[in-house]
């Protein structure tokens, strides 16, 4: 079996995929992709995910594309390396529901303040005439530029996506109470986990982890994956963005200056 994963370190989708086939054990052939040169959006990339974004497997020379795809479709295949979806039928309906939700809620609101605190530069340079040929060119996420512009997406939109990380963080950590953790269907990682992931791992990076100062299972559940096995091969330096932007580095370490100074 060969497996060519195309991704960027940095994309929240492709960290899901890298982290089941670590977790699964299975080997692949990585292409790392530069989101901001372009490369989802050449022909030859397009031919395999005519969607124009990252992640996408090709496994045996046939591609599977959108990562909550992806991560079932290596469930179907390698089933009996350490399962992560659950055996009953109730369950999995369960879990698939989880995943509609993080899909739908918390994986798009993340977008926003990621665009605005850390990619916008990449774009500022642009002249309009540039920037409206690069909307253009995305299959996906025309409007989703178009929106931020280039001076970024307004107060008011970063407040909505708050507001719904808020909510997406409560209803992880219900779950996580409903199941006893650690894991959140409890005693068993599952994909409803590896989904939500990145967005909780980003919240951490870009300092939004008050929204759950509160919620001690959820602490316990960010620790508990970041010593999974497979999460240190997933987030190899790079796939952090306070590794990439020096500036969130900056403003991470005021931040826990002052909540070390506070604390004395
Ligand atoms: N639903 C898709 C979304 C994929 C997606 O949005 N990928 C982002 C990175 S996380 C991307 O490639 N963005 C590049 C672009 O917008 O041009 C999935 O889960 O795979």
């Amino acid at each position: 079996m060969s497996f060519v994963l195309y991704n960027a370190p940095q994309s929240t989708c492709s960290q899901r995929v890298r982290f089941t086939l670590h977790a699964k054990g299975q080997g692949f052939d990585e292409r790392k992709l530069d989101l901001f040169s372009g490369d989802q959006l050449k022909p030859d990339y397009l031919t395999i995910n005519p969607n124009g974004v990252v992640p996408a497997l090709v496994h045996d020379g046939d591609p599977v594309v959108d990562s909550a795809v992806i991560m079932e479709y290596l469930e179907d295949i390698l089933p009996e390396v350490a399962p992560l979806r659950p055996k009953s039928p109730k369950d999995v309906a369960r879990m698939r529901a989880m995943l509609r939700f993080i899909d739908e809620v918390p994986a798009p609101a993340i977008r926003i303040p990621s665009y605005n605190l850390a990619f916008l530069p990449h774009f500022q340079a642009m002249s309009a005439e540039e920037f409206q040929a690069l909307c253009d060119s995305k299959p996906l996420r025309r409007e989703f530029l178009m929106k931020m512009g280039r001076t970024g997406f307004a107060q008011e939109d970063m407040d909505e996506a708050l507001g719904r990380l808020r909510r997406a963080v409560k209803r992880m950590n219900d779950w996580l109470m409903e199941s006893g953790g650690p894991w959140i269907m409890g005693e068993q990682l599952t994909y409803a986990d590896i989904a939500i992931m990145p967005v909780i791992v980003r919240m951490d990076d870009i300092n939004l982890d008050d929204a759950w100062a509160d919620k001690p299972m959820l602490t316990a559940w960010l620790d508990a994956i970041r010593a999974h096995p497979a999460f240190e091969a997933t987030y190899y330096h790079g796939s952090l963005l306070t590794e990439k932007y020096p500036h969130l580095q900056a403003l991470r370490a005021r931040r826990e200056t002052a909540a070390v100074a506070a604390s004395a």
